[in-house]
C-alpha cells in the first residue's frame, strides 16, 4: 500500500491561523481519500509559524490525529521536544523535523544529536523532513542510518535515485518523496508521495495511487503531466502565495489568503490565474465525474 499524503496549507485569518478552516479543509481531503495530511510543512509556511501557532493547527485536527504527521522543527530542542510530546499526547500518527537549518557550519554529529534527542523526547515515530534546497542541509541516507532511530523520511528532493538510497538501505524505513512532478515515480517505487497539488487536486493524486495499483501506469503518468502543467503554471505567480487561489478555484472554498512575507495574489494575477488553469480544471472534471 502506497500513501498520498497532503502537505496542508495553513489558513491564516487577521493573520492568526484560522483553525476552523484548516479542520474544513483537512475534513475535505481526507474525505476524498488523501490518507495522511502533513502539518506545518513548506507548503502550510511551517518554518514562519510560532510554536504555539504549530500546536494550533494540530489542535485543529485533533479529531484526526491519527491521521497527521505532525511537522514539529525548531531552532530550539526544548520547544520542539514540546510540541513532540503534545503531540504524543494527542496520538499523531508520527511527527516529523526539518534538520537544523540556517547555521552552515555546525558538525554533523550535532544534525544527528538533534535527531536522536527528538526520538528520545516522546516515544512516537519521527520521520526526517529533508528538504537541501531550503535548509542547506542534505541529511542523506548514510546520515539517517547513523541517526538510527527515524522511523520515515520524507525527501523533497527532485531526484528519484538520492530518495531511494534511503530505501535501498534500511527496506523498513517508509519513504516518500515530497516533489509534484515526481508523484508518479513515488506512488510506483516508494511508500507514496506528499504532494502540494494534493490540496486543490487531491482527487487526481488518489486517481493516480488507484491506476498504479492497477498497473495502469500509462493512465497515472498522464496525470503526472496534468500536474506537472498546473505546477508550471502555479510557479510563474509563485506557489506559495498561488496555491491558496487553487484551492478555491478547484474545491469551491476559501481558506483565505497567506501570511506576509508570502503575500497574498492581486486581484489581477487571480483573473490569469483563473484563466490559465481553466482547461485543465474542465479536464479533470470530466476525468472525475
Ligand atoms: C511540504 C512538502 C512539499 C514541498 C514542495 C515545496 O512540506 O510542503 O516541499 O512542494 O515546493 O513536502
Amino acid at each position: 500500500m502506497t500513501d498520498v499524503v497532503v502537505p496542508i496549507l495553513t489558513p491564516f485569518r487577521d493573520g492568526e491561523v484560522n483553525k476552523e478552516a484548516l479542520r474544513l479543509h483537512a475534513e475535505n481531503l481526507l474525505e476524498k481519500g488523501v490518507d495522511y495530511i502533513f502539518l506545518n510543512g513548506t507548503t502550510g509556511l511551517g518554518p514562519a509559524l510560532y510554536p504555539e501557532e504549530k500546536l494550533a493547527t494540530l489542535e485543529a485536527l485533533r479529531d484526526y490525529a491519527d491521521r497527521v504527521i505532525f511537522q514539529v522543527g525548531e531552532l530550539n530542542l526544548d520547544k520542539a521536544v514540546e510540541l513532540a510530546r503534545k503531540a504524543r499526547d494527542l496520538g499523531v500518527r508520527a511527527i516529523a523535523s526539518y534538520p537544523v537549518y540556517y547555521f552552515q557550519r555546525i558538525p554533523e554529529k550535532h544534525l544527528v544529536k538533534y535527531f536522536r534527542d527528538l526520538c528520545a523526547s516522546a516515544s512516537l515515530p519521527v520521520f526526517l523532513y529533508n528538504y537541501p534546497l531550503a535548509t542547506g542541509k542534505d541529511v542523506d541516507a548514510r546520515l539517517v542510518e547513523e541517526i538510527g532511530c527515524l522511523s520515515g523520511v520524507k525527501d523533497t528532493n527532485e531526484s528519484l535515485s538520492h530518495t531511494l538510497q534511503y530505501k535501498l538501505r534500511n527496506p523498513k524505513l517508509i519513504v516518500y518523496n515530497g516533489s509534484d512532478s515526481l508523484v508518479f515515480a513515488s506512488l510506483t517505487f516508494l511508500d507514496g508521495t506528499v504532494a502540494s497539488t494534493g490540496n486543490y487536486v487531491p482527487e487526481v493524486l488518489v486517481m493516480m495511487k488507484n491506476l498504479v495499483k492497477a498497473n495502469d501506469f500509462e493512465g497515472a503518468i498522464k496525470l503526472q503531466s496534468l500536474l506537472d502543467k498546473l505546477v508550471e503554471i502555479a510557479r510563474k505567480y509563485g506557489s506559495f502565495s498561488a496555491n491558496y487561489e487553487l484551492v478555491r478555484i478547484f474545491q469551491g472554498y476559501s481558506i483565505g489568503k497567506p501570511r506576509p512575507p508570502i503575500y497574498p495574489l492581486e486581484e489581477s494575477e487571480i483573473k490569469t490565474l483563473e484563466a490559465e488553469v481553466r482547461s485543465i480544471k474542465d479536464m479533470i472534471t470530466e476525468l472525475t465525474s
